[in-house]
């Protein structure tokens, strides 16, 4: 039998129910990402999640993203945000500063705000690849970037109330940040 190396484990439930949510969609590559977009509202739905705690926003690429996911966290309206994007190898460089912009901005933005933002963009070099990830032989990825939302938004609020009970403090009524 093993035997615990650790302590009391923080892991959160999969239960979307009164939790809200956004997920920012580029339109570069609409072909990919409107499937990855599909995965992941279906997603937040089989967890419980309601249509109207979900919110939609489109940004013309993926470049584009960080500033919208950023807006969105900081405007305390939601638990979680899924950025969705797809970054296509081509002939040139513009394909490393694009894919290496948005996974830096992303990143930002989740540790400037407190807000989860889960990285949903494909970075693949070819469409076949992309295909693959969007629905087809490894699964959708969009489907798993809901679920990790889901988990990391009862994540957040699991570890604040923890915080709030350590340091003697109620957590705060209806605050969710
Ligand atoms: N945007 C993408 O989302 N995917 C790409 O593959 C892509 N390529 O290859 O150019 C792309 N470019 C557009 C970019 O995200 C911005 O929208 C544009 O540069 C305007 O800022």
């Amino acid at each position: 039998m093993s035997k615990s190396l650790h302590g009391k484990e923080v892991r959160a439930v999969a239960n979307a129910a009164g939790f809200r949510f956004a997920l920012v969609v580029s339109r570069f590559n609409s072909f990919i990402t409107d499937r990855l977009l599909a995965g992941a509202l279906d997603a937040l739905k089989a967890a419980g999640a309601e249509a109207e705690s979900i919110e939609v926003v489109s940004v013309p690429g993926s470049f584009e993203i960080p500033l919208a996911a950023k807006k969105l966290a900081a405007g305390g309206r939601v638990d979680a945000i899924i950025a969705i994007g797809c970054v296509l190898r081509g002939e040139t460089t513009h394909f490393d500063y694009v894919a290496s912009e948005v996974a830096r901005g992303v990143q930002l933005a989740q540790l400037d705000t407190g807000i989860p933002v889960i990285f949903c963009v494909l970075t693949c070099d070819t469409l076949e690849q992309a295909i693959d990830r969007a629905g087809l032989k490894s699964g959708n990825k969009g489907y798993d970037a809901g679920l990790a939302a889901v988990e990391m938004a009862n994540l957040s609020r699991k570890l604040r109330s923890n915080d709030a009970s350590r340091s003697g403090k109620s957590a705060p009524r209806g605050k969710r940040r």
